[in-house]
């Protein structure tokens, strides 16, 4: 069962997934093993590198159940730390091959591969299509906007698939080149059969600038660590901005009200989904696992509306869920952390708009008594604990939190802190 760990995680957070996986062991390129040798050690796992992994001839490969499990991969939820997301074999070919018949992959296509491979987007969207229709993926080892307009450019590209953050950093790159150039990087796109965005939602402006500059209506879909992806535009026909599309092949999907009713077209509900592509438990958390489902259909925790026949994303039901950059991160466990300073008493983390990465990571903090501290202090030090974009980027230091008559901290008072004060990264 393979569990990806992520290079730009710190060693707390690589130490947290081996632990809670309990792996066997921890197989490694040669540039990461000085960052892996004292966590393999002090865990005493064996470390094996990728290369001695490479060193057989092709082999077939070996028959096992599709009900065994495949891959785990950690996401954040509303409770503190990430869960492991548990996959099967066949719930990875559900996946893989929806996508494969919906967006026509093929033996000529070539991917441009910017993702991260610790999520969904990056491993199954973008390795696992590619890997499964015989495609060619080009790798970027990590995404920066000249890189990717240098290999759109250079490379016979046929297909890209990023987060609304990414088509933001492009833009303003293509923006910032001089004319002669801005009209090589767009006549570059034309080549390319397939542009996608997922993983947060694509504003309207970034969808129409982008069209502008490639001549590509980007394609927006939807979709969850736990589910794969479930909603998708057509490939062929009219794609609608701001609207994630329709089911895609053997995915089902509900609107349910707070009693767990049907919806008609038009109410907006919470979103059910069921089929094969849907993971099969939160590894080691049965009570979680079973709290997820209802009568079999996941409970996702977004909310939607069916509009003239497509979906479109209107929130979470929860405020304790961040996207920024399009990854997902939790309130809670970001306020776990930052309890642990020694100057913060109380804090309460939240999502803040904004254009660039989504939502920002917001910190209103409660300093104790006598204590200092900037942004600057707070970030370097939360860049020990955390992945960076786990990392505040924001911050407000308060006298008191705004609380409700129960006492408990009201995040959406909280947001509007921050909306009204400004206060810059
Ligand atoms: C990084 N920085 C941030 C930040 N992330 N600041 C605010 N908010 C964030 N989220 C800061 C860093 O600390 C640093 O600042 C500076 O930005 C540059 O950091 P970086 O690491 O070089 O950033 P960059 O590589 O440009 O990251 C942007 C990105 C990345 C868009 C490439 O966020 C990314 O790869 N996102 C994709 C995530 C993804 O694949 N999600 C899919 C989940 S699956 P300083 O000052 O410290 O130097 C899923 C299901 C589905 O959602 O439907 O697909
Ligand atoms: P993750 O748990 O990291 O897999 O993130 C899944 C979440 O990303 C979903 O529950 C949605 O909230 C969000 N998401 C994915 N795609 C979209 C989209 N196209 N529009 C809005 N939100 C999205």
């Amino acid at each position: 069962v393979a569990v990806p760990l992520s290079e730009l995680h710190p060693p707390e957070e690589m130490a947290y997934v081996m632990a809670d996986s309990q792996a066997g062991q921890l197989a490694v390129h040669p540039d990461f093993a000085p960052r892996l040798e004292p966590l393999a050690r002090e865990a005493d796992l064996p470390l094996t590198g990728s290369a001695a992994l490479m060193a057989h001839e092709p082999y077939p490969l070996p028959a096992v159940e599709a009900s065994r499990r495949a891959m785990i991969l950690y996401t954040s939820g509303t409770t503190g730390k990430p869960k492991g997301v548990v996959s099967t074999h066949a719930n990875l070919e559900a996946q893989v091959t929806m996508l494969n018949q919906a967006w026509a992959w093929s033996p000529e296509d070539r991917i441009l591969h910017v993702l991260p491979l610790h999520h969904v987007h990056g491993i199954v969207n973008a390795l696992g299509c590619a890997l499964y229709a015989g495609a060619c993926c080009e790798f970027l080892p990590r995404f920066t906007a000249e890189e990717a307009w240098r290999c759109l450019q250079e490379s016979p590209l046929t297909l890209f698939m990023a987060v609304p953050t990414i088509y933001v950093k492009l833009i303003a790159a293509w923006e910032a080149a001089p004319p002669q150039e801005r009209e090589r990087m767009s006549q570059a796109c034309a080549k390319l059969r397939l542009m996608v965005s997922g993983s947060a939602a694509l504003p309207v402006s970034v969808l129409e600038k982008w069209q502008a500059i490639s001549g590509h209506t980007l394609l927006e879909r939807y979709g969850m660590t736990e589910i794969g992806m479930a909603l998708s535009n057509h490939l062929e026909g009219r794609r609608r901005a701001g609207f994630v599309g329709t089911p895609l092949p053997t995915v089902q999907v509900r609107l349910v009200d707070e009693a767990g009713r049907d919806l008609p077209p038009g109410e907006p509900g919470e979103l059910l989904v069921k089929g094969p592509a849907v993971f099969s438990e939160y590894w080691q958390r049965p009570e979680e696992t079973a709290k997820s489902f209802r009568d079999g259909w996941f409970v996702t925790g977004d909310v939607a509306v069916v509009q003239d026949g497509a979906w479109r994303l209107l929130g979470r039901k929860s405020a304790d869920i961040i996207k920024t950059g399009g990854y997902k991160v939790s309130a809670l466990e970001i306020e776990d952390v930052l309890l642990t300073h020694p100057a913060v008493a109380e804090c309460a983390v939240v999502g803040v708009e904004d254009p660039e990465w989504g939502e920002r990571v917001a910190a209103a903090l409660v300093l104790a008594p006598g204590q200092e501290m900037g942004l600057e202090a707070l970030r370097s030090w939360g860049k020990e604990k955390l992945a960076p974009y786990k990392v505040p980027s924001l911050m407000l230091a308060l006298d008191e939190l705004p609380r409700n008559a129960m006492g408990k901290v009201t995040k959406p008072a909280v947001k509007k802190l921050f909306a009204e004060r400004g206060v810059g990264a």
